[in-house]
């Protein structure tokens, strides 16, 4: 596939609910997306990166200049054959994993359309639905979380995940078991914990926690192997998993049973899929993680949920928990018991309301081959 042209954008879209982790707080997205226009076909890629450099040291204004500056010129004008090719291209940029996932997971719809193959298939995805869980964030009162929990239960959610932090913990772990004796129940601290809170963060094995998620500094792998042999209760990782590399020393070294993928974090499919394979050969099961996407990144998570060892019900859930339009159609639909159906149609399964993209578009630029060339 020829690149012919790159078109980045920003949209801004107000969240249903407020979403609070360790962190702060937010009310809205501002969210990257990248076309790629190729061949008379546009391949769709989403940044995960945030508004603020809290969760990573990439942020909004990161990616976007480095996909501008760097990026987007090492392919437009470029043939590319698929999807798998394009980490190489980027092999001289250190890092900003965010901005070149959402270069290549575009590649990698573009190519999928091409092939008039689902993007799911390409990946080599074999679940015809997927296990859903959701993520809810702290809230102003622990009867306000109750409730949040109470409908997302009766909505089939399979897995209940709850953000801690110091304060917002052991307090609310407790009403949750005393109420919901036996559901899949998990916790994320996105790093609000250190070493030398283990008396405190051996109170949670009490509550028969599917896991813990990075209890620890969002770089670290080599205490959160010290901390997983304290504990009962499984360690997950999320920020300290950046590639497969790293995925294998933190195996080897104990410091999780369990890894949360997410496609940004990781640099793209490519990086995904290796560290998916990693976990399978080590027996580590993993799950597909969320970072509050609009219908395009999530439509691209569910096409990665359906490798077979993502074997946990992800952050990956229904549209309306976010949005009150999403940009893409259908809607990501959850059934009453928890699953999301696989779409068979080739591409990534959802087609685009672009009205609706160009309504909520803030920034808008274009890096065409010719603009390139005229710049040398
Ligand atoms: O740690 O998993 C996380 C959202 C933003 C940043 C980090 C995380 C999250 C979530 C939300 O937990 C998952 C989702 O519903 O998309
Ligand atoms: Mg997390």
């Amino acid at each position: 596939m020829k690149v012919e042209a790159i078109t980045l954008r920003e949209i801004q879209m107000p969240l249903v609910h407020f979403f609070e982790t360790s962190f702060g707080r937010i009310y809205s997205r501002s969210i990257i997306l990248v076309t790629l226009h190729c061949d008379g076909v546009d391949g769709w890629g989403e940044c995960v990166a945030g508004e603020v450099p809290y969760y990573s040291s990439e942020w909004n204004e990161s990616a976007w200049a480095t996909i501008v500056r760097y990026l987007a010129p090492a392919v437009v004008g470029k043939e590319i054959k698929a999807g798998r090719d394009v980490p190489a291209l980027f092999s001289k940029v250190r890092e900003h994993r965010m901005a070149k996932a959402a270069i290549e997971n575009a590649v990698w719809d573009a190519e999928a359309q091409k092939m008039q193959q689902p993007l799911w298939k390409l990946l080599g995805g074999s679940r015809r639905e997927i296990a859903c869980g959701v993520s809810i964030g702290i809230q102003d009162s622990v009867e306000q979380l109750l409730e949040k929990i109470e409908h997302e239960l009766a909505a089939g959610y399979r897995r209940i995940k709850v953000k801690v932090k110091p304060g917002w913990d052991v307090n609310v772990l407790e009403p949750i078991r005393a109420r919901w004796a036996e559901i899949l129940l998990s916790c994320d601290a996105n790093s609000a914990y250190t070493l030398d809170q283990l008396e405190h963060l051996r109170e949670f094995d009490q509550f028969n926690l599917l896991m813990i998620e990075q209890p620890l500094w969002n770089d670290d792998i080599y205490y959160h192997a010290r901390l997983q042999k304290e504990l009962r209760t499984s360690i997950c990782l999320d920020e300290s998993i950046t590639s497969a590399r790293n995925a294998a020393i933190a195996i080897e070294s104990g410091a999780c049973r369990i890894i949360n993928v997410k496609v940004g974090r990781v640099g793209g499919f490519s990086e995904a899929r290796k560290i998916h394979d990693v976990c399978q050969q080590q027996k580590i099961p993993v799950w597909c993680g969320g970072m509050l996407e609009s219908g395009i990144g999530r439509s691209h998570n569910i096409a990665l949920s359906t490798l077979e060892n993502f074997r946990l019900p992800g952050d990956v859930s229904a549209s309306k928990r976010y949005w009150k339009e999403d940009i893409i159609e259908p809607e990501v639909q959850v059934s009453d018991d928890g699953m999301i159906a696989i779409s068979d149609t080739p591409g990534r399964g959802y087609r685009l309301r672009e009205d609706l993209i160009e309504r909520f578009t803030v920034r808008k630029e274009t890096i065409s081959a010719r603009a390139l060339v005229e710049v040398k």
